[in-house]
């Protein structure tokens, strides 16, 4: 089996005005969609990162990767090295949260993109669910937790209406998001954003959470955004709400000592994003919970290995998530059902994104008692509908934004909002 087609297709999509550490979501989301055609009539899908950098990797590679045969990952890896090399790439500014505009990460982003697409294809080609080149499913439901945002009820000079789920502010407010996406969802875990308001404020939002849902389980992630004084203090007023508390504090250190001492387990995205930093991590002790994401690890077997190695050092293991479509959520789907120790339900931003802008047919995928499913449907288990990848990448040409930057778009409300690192 040989590639004949590779074809990367920006799309852009509605986003919420979602608060976070940086400032907040600009009115559209970038992606790339990928699809990679072998010489007997099977294509392979991917989606990934559709900001600048990222994608004139991606761009470039259409061409070199032709001729490739998809079950020789080894081959992919080594080609898109030597693109990589190539081009390199500038990391954008103001765009912290979006590890897809990172140049460091160019390399692992760019394999990940078309290793999913090229997994897909060996699937299709064998009728076998993806999650089988993987070594199989040890679970066929994989749950997500409720990931509620802190947010404005519309975007400034916005482009279309409100979205429906509101203004986010205050505690009551919190707690009815948290509402409408259990019940609609069936959540079991509930993330809240954090690192955007006072931080007393956003603790207090946990502990309404908590009494409007004494059974699920509560994480807190404000994105490295409170120093380590406002992180210790926060953990007492916290009082033992938390399931684990996600990247409270900057750095390696700053998180080996809050967890030296408050013994809370420390989960991250931030601190731990590549095998280097795993290894400095396990020295300092610094997290206890790694929030892997297949899109900048390297893939999904690379998101394996870390989940071996989580094993291997006694470290919970889990996923981060960023704006994204159908095609992502079962790339994660497939992966987290075959790593043994997953240990917490995984974040997805997917329940943000529009009911009427997925790519895949059929329309969003569902989320059911808080797990999507995986079936014994051929590969990742979706198609694509190309006539709404044409109208999102038609949105792509028109929104005019082409890297995330959610620092600029704060100093859209507030001009003089600087980034301030950690601002609490
Ligand atoms: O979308 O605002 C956001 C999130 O803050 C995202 O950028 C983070 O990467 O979800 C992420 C996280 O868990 O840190
Ligand atoms: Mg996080």
């Amino acid at each position: 089996m040989k590639v004949v087609r590779v074809t990367v297709t920006p799309i852009a999509f509605r986003d919420p005005p979602l608060l976070n550490a940086s400032g907040i979501h600009e009115p559209y989301a970038l992606r790339s969609i990928i699809e990679v055609e072998s010489d007997n009539g099977y294509v392979g899908l991917g989606e990934s990162y559709g900001d600048a950098p990222a994608l004139a990797i991606q761009q470039q590679l259409q061409q070199e990767l032709i001729g490739l045969d998809p079950f020789k990952l080894n081959i992919l890896r080594e080609t898109v090295a030597r693109v990589v090399a190539r081009v390199t790439p500038a990391s954008a500014a103001g765009a912290e949260l979006a590890p897809g505009s990172h140049a460091s990460k160019a390399l692992s982003n760019a394999y990940s993109a078309f290793e999913v697409a090229f997994l897909d294809l060996q699937a299709r080609s064998l009728n076998r669910p993806l999650v089988d080149m993987l070594g199989g499913a040890l679970r066929t439901e994989v749950p997500f937790s409720a990931y509620l945002f802190f947010k404005y009820a519309e975007h400034i000079d916005s482009p279309y209406p409100p979205d429906a789920w509101g203004e986010a502010i205050s505690e009551e407010q919190i707690v009815a998001q948290a509402k409408s996406m259990i019940d609609r969802y069936g959540f079991k875990s509930i993330k809240l954003k954090a690192g955007a308001l006072e931080p007393e404020h956003e603790v207090s939002c946990v502990k309404a959470l908590k009494r409007a849902f004494p059974q699920h389980q509560l994480r807190i992630d404000p994105n490295g955004n409170w120093s380590l004084a406002t992180s210790l203090r926060m953990a007492k007023l916290l009082d033992g709400c938390l399931e684990y508390y996600e990247d409270p504090t900057p750095g390696l250190e700053g998180m080996s000592e809050l967890h030296r001492q408050t013994g809370l387990p420390l989960a991250t995205n931030m601190v731990v994003t590549d095998f280097d930093e795993f290894r400095r991590s396990v020295a300092l002790n610094s997290v206890q919970i790694v929030l892997a994401d297949h899109h900048y690890w390297g893939g999904l077997r690379d998101t394996q290995t870390l989940a071996a190695m989580c094993a291997t050092f006694g470290l919970g293991v889990s996923m981060h998530s960023n704006s994204h479509l159908g095609i992502s959520l079962m790339a994660m789907t497939h992966v987290a059902a075959s790593v043994p120790n997953l240990s917490y339900a995984c974040d997805t931003h997917y329940p943000w994104q529009e009911e009427d802008e997925e790519v895949i047919k059929g329309g969003k995928l569902p989320i059911v008692d808080g797990c999507v499913r995986i079936t014994e449907a051929p590969g990742l288990g979706v198609e694509l509908d190309h006539e709404q990848l044409g109208k999102l990448h038609e949105q792509f040409l028109s929104c005019g934004i082409r890297a995330r930057n959610d620092v600029r778009q704060m100093q859209r409300y507030r001009p003089d909002w600087e980034t301030v690192k950690p601002r609490y």
